[in-house]
């Protein structure tokens, strides 16, 4: 599989990596709890999240309230990330 990627297809696939490497670390393997959540921030998305309340963003994103984000769940963040970073490309072309 590796090597055969496009950089768009291997973004992809680190995001997934990421999600499934942080929720491995405590209780279920496939949900991030808030501390997996909090690490996984702070480690890999440090920029875009650093005004963002780790509590207040798990709330937001657990559809379910079962205090923890399954893959779907955790996916929403990444679209309103790309939203954000869409918003600063086309600040900086104007
Ligand atoms: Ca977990
Ligand atoms: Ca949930």
């Amino acid at each position: 599989m590796a090597g055969s990627h496009t950089e768009v297809e291997g973004a992809i696939v680190t995001i997934v990596q990421t999600f499934f490497e942080h929720a491995g670390e405590e209780g279920k393997k496939e949900t991030l709890t808030v501390g997996e959540f909090n690490s996984l921030v702070s480690k890999e998305l440090p920029h875009l999240m650093k005004d963002v309340s780790i509590e207040d963003k798990m709330k937001q994103l657990d559809i379910n309230q079962d205090q923890e984000l399954k893959f779907t769940e955790f996916w929403r963040l990444i679209g309103e990330l790309a939203k954000e970073v869409k918003k600063d490309i086309k600040a900086k072309k104007k």
